[in-house]
């Protein structure tokens, strides 16, 4: 039997595409030059399109094929997938969740310390010579023990809050509702309280049209000279330039972020700060975790088209 065809739009491992490969017909979309001319020819052979979590697939792509029948997402997030555009024509959509959300937190927390601690800056001052030749660094704040806000409790934020407990750390979050929680984190519904009430903010809630730029001049306001954000969600979360204008201003302390807006090229405002932490949306960057989410992208694919229920599919 001939083997389904589907649109790949992006790279993944060679481990992952060769999985794909020995399952279904693979068309490398994104080497793909002539991309008019290649719709024209495979508009209705194309049955699934495998993305990922910063790709996505938008209108037009999820138009052009009228026998697709799922967009396999390599990415918790979502956002950048037309879902409504899906929807409209019966298209299941999957995504990997749950397999990334420890090693996104991980980093997540890996970020506040090194930002806050300033451990690059301490390597440099090493590896220069300037510790020989100056003496001490210049001292640090501490992390442990500080006042942290979590912008949404989702599977990621709960990770990130749990982890932070063990920094003695003093707890409370944002969400769409207050969790029924063992834990009791004070739940802020408003971001700028939540902000008020925060030495380091973690942006941790999945981007739609309703949280864009939800970390805005007055967020940063709130949140002060000695405050500190910290994004693992996605760049559409924070008004880049309100958060370039903050920390040039100095009006916010300091940023840790692993997504930008037109990643991976990003404002060259942030290549001249002191006060960040920038690292290229490697959130959920493991050998583990890249194999358990490739796992899933195919394993979804297979189950749609043997007819199976789909692993995670998005609701
Ligand atoms: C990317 C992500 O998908 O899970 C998400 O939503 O953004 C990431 O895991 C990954 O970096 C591959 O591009």
């Amino acid at each position: 039997m001939a083997k389904v065809e589907i649109l790949q739009i992006g790279p993944y491992s060679e481990r992952d595409e060769k999985m794909l490969r020995e399952h279904f017909h693979v068309h490398r979309y994104f080497e793909v030059d002539d991309k008019e001319n290649f719709i024209k020819m495979h508009s209705s052979s194309i049955k699934a399109i495998a993305t990922r979590g910063d790709l996505g697939a938008d209108r037009e792509l999820i138009h052009s094929f009228p026998n697709l029948e799922i967009i396999s997402v390599y990415g918790v997030g979502f956002d950048a997938v037309d879902i409504e555009a899906a929807k409209e024509k019966n298209i299941h959509v999957t995504n990997t969740p749950d397999v990334l959300t420890k090693d996104v937190a991980d980093l997540a927390v890996a970020m506040m310390l090194a930002l806050g601690r300033n451990v690059a800056g301490a390597e440099t001052f090493v590896k220069s010579g300037e510790w020989a030749r100056k003496g001490m660094l210049p001292l640090t704040r501490r992390v442990h023990g500080k006042r942290v806000g979590i912008l949404g409790l989702g599977r990621i934020g709960y990770e990130i809050a749990r982890r932070l407990t063990g920094f003695d750390m003093d707890i409370s979050y944002s969400a769409r509702a207050p969790h029924n929680l063992k834990e009791d984190w004070p739940f802020i519904a408003n971001t700028i309280e939540l902000a008020k009430n925060s030495d380091i903010l973690f942006v941790s809630l999945s981007a739609s049209a309703e949280t864009k730029h939800i970390i805005n001049k007055d967020v940063l306001n709130a949140l002060g000279p000695d405050g500190m954000v910290i994004n693992v969600s996605r760049a559409a979360n924070i008004d880049e330039t309100a958060l370039l204008d903050a920390l040039e201003a100095g009006t916010v302390g300091s940023a840790a972020l692993d997504v930008f807006e037109g990643e991976p090229h990003l404002n060259p405002r942030f290549l001249e700060l002191d006060n960040v932490l920038l690292q290229p949306h490697h959130g959920s960057g493991t050998v583990e975790t890249r194999e358990a989410m490739g796992d899933l992208v195919l394993a979804n694919l297979i189950a749609q088209f043997d007819g199976k229920p789909l692993l995670s599919p998005v609701t």
